[in-house]
């Protein structure tokens, strides 16, 4: 039989992983950025950097000497794994990815490879990660961590401090070897087993060095999916840009991640935060695409996740024990986007959900070649009027659905609707 490593050096790039089932049902992620940088807040030296929280020790070119002072007085006594996960779970997220580590190098669990990490370098002593890992769990919410692998603003050979150090005089493999790797080993080893190894930002390393990295940590965890931004193509799944989502219906599983203010992590004065109703149309368009939604979350420097951010998940949690079914364990729909919103699928099923509601409550869907059974709104009437003008398929919305944040209407079909005509990415 096949050994592991052969087993990872033969699988094709249109190989599955082998768990990758739960990826792609589960639709709706949790991913927190939280660091010392949640504790600035956006701010340093009474000025205001708007952009990313987590960039703040980049933009304003913070010395390492400076900047590692701030442990010092980072005691985040309001951190609750157990609300943080049941928030998730209320709102209908099903895994969560917590940055282990961000681009500026501070570590947010229990290292022995530095002293610049929570346990060691704070005076809350404890690991907020450990928590995290029983609390999700318990609730069947898979865990990951993210781990920026190559930039690392604290270390003279890690990438991308430019105002401490001097690039081109750094040895990556040597940050690689002695920080990265070691790290991601601890992760990999005293967490439990972990639905996500999220890397960002590759550099440092070629195609065959990555995938000699990559290769020891599957061999801890054969099960966990990594993120695609590990480099050169390699990963088990693809993500696409920093709040992007692709042009057209995507085959194979894949990811958007989106900021809920505009910033990944915690800006005092950043309130753009998208509503529920914004949320629950993000969702339905990444779903309808075929993909799954890792929405953010900055919890500020004493580990409260903000006002805002948990008020509107609840709300988004609210549309989704009502709609759920349309979007978990869905695929792209087969109705392309209309004026009045997008599709999902399952078998002999097709979800459509409603984000503008046509001001003559009818729902025009062209193309539907399909002999219809019957059509239905989730959390509503089981049956609707419709008509069947050749492929013209049109439903008459109830009229109390037009408070709904995303009014869907199942259509149940039989016989066969013509695929899409995708190529696999
Ligand atoms: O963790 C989040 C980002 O910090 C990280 N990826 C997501 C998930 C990321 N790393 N690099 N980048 C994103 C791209 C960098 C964008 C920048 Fe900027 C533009 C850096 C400086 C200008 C954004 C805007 C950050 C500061 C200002």
């Amino acid at each position: 039989s096949q050994t592991m490593d052969e087993m990872w050096d033969s699988r094709s790039s249109d190989q599955e992983h082998p768990n990758i089932g739960w990826f792609k049902d589960a639709k709706f992620g949790m991913f927190i950025h939280w660091g010392l940088y949640s504790k600035l807040a956006g701010e340093w030296k009474g000025k205001r950097y708007y952009g990313s929280g987590e960039w703040i020790m980049n933009q304003a070119r913070i010395p390492i000497a400076e900047y590692s002072k701030e442990a010092a007085t980072f005691n985040p006594t309001n951190f609750d794994a157990e609300k943080w996960a049941q928030l998730a779970e209320d709102a209908g997220i099903k895994y969560m990815v917590i940055t282990a580590k961000h681009h500026e190098g501070f570590s947010m669990y229990d290292s022995k490879v530095t002293d610049f990490d929570i346990v060691e370098a704070t005076p809350y002593k404890k690991d907020p990660m450990k928590a995290l890992a029983e609390s999700t769990r318990k609730r069947g919410i898979q865990f990951g961590f993210y781990y920026s692998q190559f930039q690392d603003w604290y270390e003279p050979n890690g990438g991308k401090n430019t105002w401490d150090f001097d690039e081109s005089k750094k040895d990556y493999q040597q940050y690689y070897n002695n920080k990265a790797i070691p790290q991601l080993k601890e992760l990999m080893t005293n967490y439990g087993p972990l639905g996500i190894v999220w890397f960002d930002t590759p550099g440092g390393l070629t195609k065959e060095q990555t995938n000699d990295f990559i290769k020891g940590l599957r061999k801890l965890q054969p099960n966990s999916l990594f993120s695609s931004r590990v480099g050169h193509g390699l990963g088990d799944y693809r993500d696409y840009g920093d709040s992007e989502i692709p042009a057209t219906p995507i085959k194979g599983a894949w990811e958007s991640i989106y900021t809920h203010n505009d910033s990944w992590g915690y800006i005092n004065h950043d309130m753009n935060f998208k509503t529920p109703r914004e949320i629950v149309h993000l969702l339905a368009q990444v779903a309808s695409k075929g993909g799954n939604l890792m929405l953010n979350v900055g919890p500020d420097g004493t580990g409260k996740i903000p006002e805002y951010s948990e008020k509107f998940l609840r709300e988004t949690g609210k549309w989704l024990a009502r709609n759920g079914e349309s979007i978990y364990g869905s695929t792209y729909g087969l109705v392309p986007a209309q004026p009045w919103g997008v599709s999902t699928s399952k078998p002999g099923k097709q979800y459509l959900h409603v984000l503008n509601r046509p001001l003559d409550g009818k729902l025009v869907i062209p193309g539907f070649n399909a002999n219809v059974k019957s059509v239905a709104i989730l959390g509503g009437p089981a049956s609707v009027p419709f008509k069947k003008r050749g492929d013209v398929l049109e439903i008459t919305l109830p009229a109390g659905e037009a408070a709904n944040l995303a009014t869907v209407c199942v259509v149940n079909y039989a016989g066969k609707l013509a695929d899409l005509d995708l190529n696999a990415p």
